[in-house]
C-alpha cells in the first residue's frame, strides 16, 4: 500500500470542513450532492490565492487585458478540470475514496454547464483555459443563463427537447458580485438638450456579475469568467399591485427574468427575435461599462485604451459592444464622434465563424431603433464615418442597406483585425462575405486557426493516453504540445503500439460499460467504433453517413459468408427545436438503427447507435474511444471544426472532405494518414449549378438507389412507409449539400478505411501518428496567434 501524499491529507481536511460548516451537514446523512459540493469548496478555496495574485500583478504592472465577449460559453463540468490543472486529481481521487464516497459517482454528479450550443461555445471555453495557462490578463463575458441549452430525448426515435436547470442545485464555482451591477436600459427616445445628446430609456433592468475563477495549467495563473444575470430595477410595486394592476406591476421583474432565461439554441440559423437583441445588448453594454469602470480606476485618457484595453467579440453577436463603447465615450465622456471611432477602432477584434448566409445577423433597423434608440444613431454615424474613410466604397460594404444592419458588417467595420477560424474560412471569407470590404482593408482580415486544450482533451479526457505520453516523452507536452512530435521515433516500436492499442482498447470498453449501463446498448469493444458527433445539421451530412450505413448493412445481407470489420456506428448531436430537415435525419438515424440493430443477419458486424444529449461530458467519454473520426461536412461550409482536432488527437483517423480545418490536419498528419474523399469547395460549387446534379448522381450510383428505395419502401418506418418522402423528395431535387454527388466517393473511401483496418499493425502506425502530429492544433497555439496577430499583448507569466 503507498502512503497517502500529504495534499490529500489536506483536501480531506478541507473537504470535511465544508461538509460541516459550508453544507451544514454530518458524514452519516450526507448524500453524494454534499460531498460533491464539499469537494467543490475545497478545490474553490485553492484556486483563490492565485486568482488574486494574478489580479494584483495585471493592476501593478498596467498590464493589457484581453476581454474575450461571447454569448455562449460551452464549459462542461468543472471538478476534474480544476483539479487537473492545480496537480491535485490524484489527492482529490484519495481523499474521495478514503471518505468512503464513490470517485467516479461524485464526478458523474456534477451537471455540465451547457451554456453553448456547439462549437463556437465550446472554442470560448477552450481559449478562456488557454488564456489562464499561458498568462495571459483576461476576462471572458458572458450570459448567466438560467436554462442552458436543452436536454435531448428520444420518444419513438424522434427528438424531444427538455429543459436544462444546471442551476436546480447549487452551483459551487461562482463567486456572487451584487456590488458590480450596471443599469441596461432599453426602448424610450434620445433627445438634444445644449448640444449633448441624452438617451432616455422606457425601461430597464440592472446586469450582475457572477465570478469564475478560470486556473491555468499549475495553478500558475489565473483569470475570471464575469457572467451577467439581469435583475429588476425598480422593486416590486405594491401600489399597483394593490389596485389590482398585478400584470403592470410585476412588469420589470419580468423583464429581467425573461432576458437572462434562456439560450437560443439555434446553431448557424439567424432569426431576429426581440429578446435575443435585448440579450445581445444587455450582454455588450454591461461588459463594456464594467470595462470602462476598469479602465478608468487606474487611467484618465481613453486615447490610450487601444494600449490597455483589446476586446473580441466572438461572432457578431455581441457586436453592439462597438456602437455601445462609442455611445458611452461621446454621450458620458464628451469625446468627439471621431475620436471615439477611432478607439474603438484600435480596441475591437472579430472573429467570423460562419459563411453560411441564412447564419448572418441582419436586424431590421426598425427593431434596433425600437429598443435602442440612440445605438441605431451611433450606427449610422459609423457608417458614414467609414464612408467618409473610403469615399468609393461600393454600396455591399454598407453597414445600414435596405432596412437593415448588417452584423458582419459593422463588426467588420468596427474592428481593426477580422479573422476567419481556418486557413481556407479565411480563403473564402476574402473571397465571398467580406470581398468588397477586404478589398478596402486589405491588411485587416487575418487567419487563426482554431485549437483545443489539451488539459481537458488529453489529460482529463483519457489519461490513459496522457500517461503513455509522459512515459514515452516526459512531462512537458501539456503546454508544449508540439513536444508530441516525440512521439514518432516510437510508433516503430511495436511494444509502444501496443500501449497505444491497450489505451484505445480501455477508452472503447469505457464506452461500452456506459453505453450499457445507461442506455441499455451492448456494443462490441473489439469492433470499429466509428464516430460522427456534433450538431446535426444538413451541412455536416449526418444523413450521408446514414445512407451509407444502410447501403453497408445492404452489402452486408448480400453476402452474409464475407468477413466483414465489424463496425459501430456512434451518431450523437442536437438539432435546432425548429429545423424541421435535420430533426428528421434524427429519427433516420434511429430508425435506422432499430432495424438494424435488431436483424440477426448481421448481429456483431453493424450496430447503430444513438445516445441522447450529447454534450460535453460525452464527448469526454466518446473522443477517447473513437476509432474512425467522421467529418464529413460538404466542402466550404464547415468554418473549421473542433472536434474534428479532438478526435484525432485522441487516436482517431479521419475519413473526410476538404473543409475547414481538415485541410490543415490532412497536412499536418499526413495525407496517407487520413482518408479524404469528396468535391473540393470548388467542384461543390460547380456541381451545384448543374441542373439535376443529384437525379445523374443516383442514377450513376446502383448502392444509392436501393438505400434510397428501401427508405422510401418504409423497410425503416413500417408502420408509416410514406414517412421519409419528403426527406427523399429533397434529397432528388434540392440536394444543396451534395449528398447524393459525394455518395460513391464517400463509399470507396470507406473501403479504404476497412482495407487499413484490417491490418491491424498499420492502422495503429497511422493512428499514433495521428496523434504525434496534432500539436500545432492546440489552443495555446492559436491564442498566441491572437496575441500576436490582433491583440497585441504580452503575457504576464
Ligand atoms: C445567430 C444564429 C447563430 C448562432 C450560432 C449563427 C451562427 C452561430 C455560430 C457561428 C455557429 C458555430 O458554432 N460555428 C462553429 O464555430 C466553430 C468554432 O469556430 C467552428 O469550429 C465550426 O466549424 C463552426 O460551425
Amino acid at each position: 500500500m503507498t502512503a497517502t501524499p500529504p495534499a490529500s491529507d489536506r483536501l480531506q481536511r478541507d473537504i470535511l470542513r465544508h461538509l460541516k460548516y459550508t453544507q451544514g451537514k454530518d458524514r452519516a446523512h450526507a448524500t453524494l450532492y454534499d460531498w460533491r459540493m464539499a469537494l467543490s469548496f475545497a478545490l474553490r478555496d485553492q484556486v483563490v490565492d492565485p486568482w488574486f495574485t494574478a489580479t494584483r500583478r495585471t493592476y501593478d504592472e498596467d498590464r493589457k487585458r484581453v476581454y474575450y465577449l461571447s454569448v455562449e460559453y460551452l464549459i462542461g463540468r468543472l471538478i476534474e478540470d480544476v483539479a487537473i490543472n492545480l496537480g491535485l486529481r490524484e489527492a482529490s481521487r484519495a481523499a474521495i475514496e478514503a471518505l468512503g464516497v464513490d470517485w467516479e459517482a461524485l464526478v458523474e454528479n456534477e451537471p455540465d454547464a451547457a451554456l453553448g450550443n456547439g462549437g463556437l461555445g465550446r472554442l470560448a471555453a477552450c481559449y478562456m483555459e488557454s488564456m489562464a495557462t499561458l498568462g495571459v490578463p483576461a476576462m471572458g463575458y458572458g450570459i448567466r443563463y438560467e436554462n442552458g441549452l436543452f436536454r435531448q430525448i428520444f420518444r419513438s426515435g424522434q427528438q424531444v427537447e427538455t429543459p436544462e436547470d444546471w442551476l436546480q442545485e447549487f452551483h459551487p464555482w461562482e463567486f456572487d458580485r451584487p456590488e458590480a451591477a450596471y443599469e441596461i436600459g432599453f426602448g424610450g427616445n434620445v433627445a438634444e438638450h445644449g448640444g449633448r445628446t441624452v438617451w432616455t430609456p422606457a425601461e430597464s433592468v440592472y446586469a450582475v456579475a457572477h465570478d469564475t475563477a478560470i486556473i491555468g495549467w499549475q495553478g500558475r495563473w489565473a483569470n475570471t469568467l464575469r457572467l451577467w444575470s439581469a435583475r429588476p430595477t425598480t422593486r416590486f410595486d405594491l401600489a399597483r399591485f394593490n389596485a389590482g394592476d398585478f400584470a403592470a406591476a410585476q412588469a420589470p421583474e419580468m423583464l429581467a427574468r425573461t432576458i437572462t432565461r434562456v439560450l437560443y439554441p439555434d446553431d448557424s440559423t439567424w432569426a431576429g427575435k426581440d429578446l435575443r437583441l435585448k440579450q445581445e445588448y444587455f450582454l455588450a453594454s454591461a461588459s463594456i461599462q464594467d470595462i470602462l469602470r476598469r479602465y478608468l480606476s487606474t487611467h484618465e485618457d481613453f486615447r490610450a485604451l487601444p494600449e490597455k484595453v483589446a476586446v473580441q467579440i466572438n461572432d457578431t453577436h455581441p457586436a453592439l459592444a462597438a456602437p455601445e463603447l462609442v455611445r458611452l465615450l461621446v454621450d458620458q465622456h464628451g469625446l468627439a464622434f471621431d475620436d471615439a471611432a477611432e478607439i474603438m477602432l484600435g480596441v475591437f477584434g472579430y472573429t467570423n465563424h460562419t459563411l453560411m448566409p441564412e447564419a448572418l445577423e441582419r436586424w431590421s433597423t426598425w427593431a434596433i431603433g425600437n429598443t435602442l434608440p440612440r445605438h441605431m444613431q451611433i450606427i449610422e454615424r459609423l457608417d458614414d464615418w467609414h464612408a467618409r474613410r473610403k469615399p468609393a466604397r461600393p454600396p455591399s460594404t454598407a453597414i445600414v442597406a435596405h432596412d437593415e444592419v448588417r452584423m458582419g458588417n459593422l463588426a467588420f467595420i468596427a474592428s481593426h483585425r477580422v479573422n476567419g477560424v481556418a486557413r481556407l474560412h479565411t480563403e473564402l471569407m476574402k473571397k465571398t462575405v467580406f470581398a468588397d470590404l477586404h478589398a478596402l482593408h486589405p491588411e485587416r482580415i487575418v487567419n487563426v486557426t482554431n485549437g483545443v486544450t489539451p488539459r481537458r482533451w488529453i489529460a482529463q479526457a483519457n489519461p490513459g493516453l496522457a500517461g503513455l505520453i509522459t512515459e514515452t516523452i516526459g512531462e512537458g507536452w501539456q503546454t508544449d504540445l508540439e513536444r508530441l512530435a516525440g512521439l514518432e521515433a516510437h510508433v516503430e516500436d511495436a511494444a509502444f503500439r501496443d500501449a497505444f492499442a491497450a489505451v484505445k482498447r480501455a477508452g472503447k470498453e469505457r464506452v461500452a460499460q456506459w453505453l450499457a449501463a445507461e442506455h441499455g446498448l451492448s456494443v462490441d469493444p473489439a469492433a470499429m467504433f466509428d464516430v460522427q458527433v456534433k450538431r446535426i445539421h444538413e451541412y455536416k451530412r449526418q444523413l450521408l453517413n446514414i445512407l451509407a450505413t444502410i447501403g453497408l448493412w445492404l452489402r452486408m445481407r448480400d453476402d452474409p459468408g464475407r468477413d466483414w470489420v465489424p463496425r459501430v456506428k456512434i451518431f450523437g448531436g442536437k438539432a435546432a427545436p425548429g429545423y424541421h430537415a435535420a430533426k428528421e435525419i434524427i429519427r433516420l438515424i434511429n430508425d435506422a438503427a432499430a432495424v438494424i440493430n435488431a436483424d440477426p443477419a448481421t448481429k456483431g458486424r453493424l450496430k447503430v447507435v444513438f445516445p441522447p444529449n450529447y454534450n460535453v461530458s460525452m464527448a469526454e467519454k466518446l473522443m477517447p474511444a473513437a476509432d474512425l473520426s467522421e467529418q464529413i461536412s460538404t466542402a466550404g461550409m464547415e468554418a473549421s471544426g473542433t472536434g474534428n482536432m479532438k478526435l484525432a488527437l485522441n487516436g482517431a483517423l479521419t475519413i473526410g472532405t476538404l473543409d475547414g480545418a481538415n485541410v490543415e490536419i490532412r497536412e499536418r498528419v499526413g495525407a496517407e494518414n487520413f482518408f479524404l474523399f469528396g468535391l473540393t469547395a470548388e467542384e461543390a460549387e460547380a456541381r451545384r449549378r448543374l441542373p439535376d446534379h443529384a437525379r445523374l448522381a443516383i442514377e450513376e450510383t446502383p448502392e444509392l438507389q436501393r438505400v434510397l428505395k428501401a427508405i422510401g419502401d418504409g423497410v425503416f418506418s413500417p408502420g408509416e412507409p410514406h414517412r421519409y418522402h419528403g426527406l427523399l423528395d429533397r434529397l432528388w431535387n434540392h440536394d444543396h449539400f451534395l449528398v447524393a454527388s459525394d455518395y460513391a466517393a464517400y463509399v470507396a473511401a470507406q473501403d479504404k478505411v476497412e482495407e487499413a483496418w484490417q491490418d491491424r499493425d498499420r492502422w495503429l502506425r497511422m493512428a499514433a501518428l495521428n496523434t504525434a502530429r496534432m500539436g500545432y492544433f492546440s489552443s495555446d497555439r492559436s491564442i498566441r496567434d491572437y496575441m500576436r496577430d490582433v491583440w497585441a499583448v504580452e503575457p504576464a507569466i
